[in-house]
Parts: C-alpha cells; sequence; structure tokens
C-alpha cells in the first residue's frame, strides 16, 4: 500500500511537472494551436542552446539580391540559420515592397520555405511618421504616439495601417492553408531617441497604451492570432529603466534588447562587453521572473573590424545564459552601403571565427532545431 501510494506519489509529481512545462501560453488567449505550440518550442530549444538568427538573410547579401537559394551564412557554413528576421517597413502604406525594397511577397515566400523545414521566423517593423508622412527617423515631434492613440487626430489614419499589416500576418499560410506562427518584435528600440515612438518622443503611458492598442487591434478587431509578442528595448542601464515602459506581462512573450558595437577602439570594445552583458543580466533576469523568454534582439558590429568578435566578445557572455536567439542585424545588398553588413560572407576576414563561432555546439543552426 504504502508502495503504491509512493509511486503514486511520484507519477502525479512527474504528471504536475509535465503539465507545468506544457502550460506556457501565449499571451493571446486566442492564440493557434501552433502559435502555442512555437512558444513552447522556443522554451525547449533553449535548453539546447542558443539559436543563430540573421535579419534578411535569404533576400540578400553582400554584393547581391534576389538570388533563391543563397544566404550569406550558407555559403560560409552550408546551413541556414535557425532564425530569420524580416522586416515590414513601408507595410503600413500599402507598398508591394519594404524599405529595404524587398517584396513583400518574397518575404512571405521565405517564411514558408524556412516554416518547411523548421526554421523560425521575425519580424521588425520601421513604420514610417504618420504625422509627418517621413521615414522612422523622423522623430523631431513628442505628439505622433498621442496622435494615433483612440481619441487622437490620427487614430482612424493609423487603423488603416494597422489593418494592413495584420493582412499580412494573416497571409502568413503554409500549404495546407495553416498559419505560420511567428515572432512580432514591434516598437523596437524604444528606450532610444531614433523612432518616432521612443523615449524623448512619447512618455512611458503612451507607449504602453500604443503597444496595447496595436495588439489589442491586431487580435481582436483583425483576428491575428499567429503572433508571439517581442520586447525589445535598446541599450538600458537597470531593471527599471528596461521595464519603464513594458506594457506588462499580459501584453508581452518575449524579452530583448538591441545592442552594438560601435567604433573600433579597445576602448569600445571593453564597453560593449560590459553594456552587452548587463543587458543580457537585466533581460534575463525579468524573464526569469515573469516566465517569458530571454532574447538578443539585435546586435553585431558593422564591417566586423575585429576578427575575433564572435568567439572572443560575444561567445564568452552569451554561453553563461540561457537564451532563446542571438540575432545578427542584416548583410546590405545596397551599392551605397558597401560597409554596412553584421555577419561575414565567404573571403571576408572574419569568416573563419565565424564558422568557429557556428561550430560551437551551444549555437543553434536550422539543422540543429
Ligand atoms: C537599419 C539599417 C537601414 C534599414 C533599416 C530597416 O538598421 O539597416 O539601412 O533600412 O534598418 O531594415
Amino acid at each position: 500500500m504504502k508502495n503504491i501510494c509512493l509511486i503514486g506519489m511520484i507519477m502525479l509529481v512527474c504528471f504536475s511537472c509535465k503539465t507545468t512545462r506544457k502550460e506556457r501560453m501565449p499571451v493571446d488567449s486566442q492564440a493557434t494551436q501552433e502559435t502555442v505550440a512555437l512558444y513552447n518550442r522556443l522554451f525547449d530549444l533553449m535548453e539546447k542552446g542558443i539559436m543563430l538568427g540573421h535579419q534578411d538573410d535569404p533576400l540578400y547579401g553582400h554584393g547581391w539580391y534576389g538570388e533563391d537559394g543563397r544566404s550569406d551564412v550558407k555559403s560560409m557554413t552550408g546551413d541556414y540559420p535557425a532564425m530569420f528576421g524580416f522586416e515590414l517597413g513601408h507595410i503600413e502604406l500599402g507598398a508591394e515592397y519594404s524599405l529595404d525594397s524587398v517584396y513583400f511577397s518574397q518575404i512571405k515566400k521565405y517564411v514558408r520555405e524556412h516554416h518547411a523545414r523548421g526554421g523560425i521566423s521575425s519580424f521588425s517593423w520601421h513604420a514610417d511618421n504618420i504625422a509627418t508622412g517621413n521615414s522612422t527617423w523622423d522623430c523631431a515631434q513628442d505628439t505622433v504616439v498621442r496622435s494615433i492613440l483612440p481619441g487622437g487626430s490620427l487614430h482612424s489614419n493609423y487603423l488603416v495601417w494597422l489593418d494592413r499589416l495584420g493582412d499580412f500576418f494573416l497571409d502568413l499560410k503554409d500549404d495546407k492553408g495553416v498559419y505560420i506562427p511567428v515572432i512580432f518584435r514591434m516598437y523596437h528600440e524604444h528606450t532610444g531617441d531614433w523612432f518616432w515612438w521612443s523615449s524623448k518622443q512619447s512618455t512611458p503611458d503612451e507607449y504602453k497604451q500604443l503597444w496595447v492598442m496595436t495588439s489589442d487591434y491586431l487580435r481582436n478587431k483583425k483576428g491575428v492570432h499567429n503572433l508571439l509578442y517581442a520586447y525589445s528595448s535598446s541599450n538600458v542601464q537597470s531593471k527599471e529603466h528596461y521595464l519603464e515602459r513594458y506594457p506588462g506581462d499580459e501584453y508581452v512573450d518575449i524579452l530583448g534588447f538591441d545592442h552594438y558595437l560601435k567604433g573600433r577602439s579597445e576602448e569600445n570594445v571593453d564597453q560593449y562587453k560590459i553594456d552587452f552583458e548587463r543587458n543580457i543580466q537585466i533581460v534575463t533576469d525579468c524573464a526569469v521572473q515573469s516566465g517569458k523568454l530571454p532574447v538578443v534582439g539585435e546586435t553585431g558590429e558593422e564591417s566586423i573590424w575585429d576578427t575575433s568578435y564572435f568567439t572572443s566578445i560575444v561567445y564568452p557572455i552569451i554561453s553563461k545564459y540561457k537564451l532563446g536567439w542571438i540575432l545578427f542585424w542584416r548583410n546590405a545588398w545596397e551599392l551605397d552601403k558597401p560597409n554596412h553588413y553584421y555577419l561575414p560572407f565567404p573571403g571576408h576576414p572574419s569568416e573563419a571565427d565565424f564558422k568557429k563561432f557556428v561550430e560551437k555546439p551551444l549555437i543553434l543552426m536550422n539543422s540543429d532545431i
């Protein structure tokens, strides 16, 4: 009898552990079953390692544009990154292509292909400034967010933009017509001051309202239920700083930050290491407390001057933490941006270092997931 009780108790404990592990629910209570599965898979994958992400990876790279099947990462390592980042800027205008001259139809195609081989896609959105008609970086006013909130003069115009955004997500379906779950890292780097939604351009309360309005509209009005929502600050100093504009646990699934190594001096490298690690510490602490997934939303060193950047700067820091992924920014194809790349390409002096980084068992590529 005693033994039976003991076995029963063990089974109960195991069962409840299993159910707790399976019970991670995204903030959208109507999230599709594939979206719930993706959220849980992300936590499982985090136990295995850190996924490599690269912005716009299959669309173009250093010195090429629109060559089906090509990727700078694949050319060097033989595999795609586990995660693709994509950019939606200008979807709000009803344009056919993004601010980086990429057709949205091509983005959908690569999301589908990547999904079919087990890969994951994440989206950023450099939306234009609706008040001036200028770019996302037009941040001379501190009234744009206020004007698009309910009651604001541009509210209804902005809802048209959200309609177009929502329609894009609703068009992400696999060949059986099932919605493909993706990550939406919206209104990113908001603790900086270079976007119209940033810290000098809106109050914390306005930013939170913007977040809530956007996700409520996508979920409840547009019926978009294939998104996981990622919150991604820029470089922050403390937990309080990180959470100052946080819309709340019921609106965010994933916690991240964006921070870059800028400049070639030793001093800058040292400062980057300190800032990068502090941000990882803040994000992982907050994520553990709230049960969210911690990630590095964006990072990199433009042109990768430091030929041991990946193995001697990034790896020693990230390998101390549990992180869902680390996403490196794009390798621009534009002829007027020859130095705008954040991962190497064949023949680049940092290629060998990047390959060593990717070969680490902790770094997960497409075939590892
Ligand atoms: C920035 C730069 C820009 C680009 C924008 C959106 O960081 O790469 O050239 O237009 O992201 O992708």
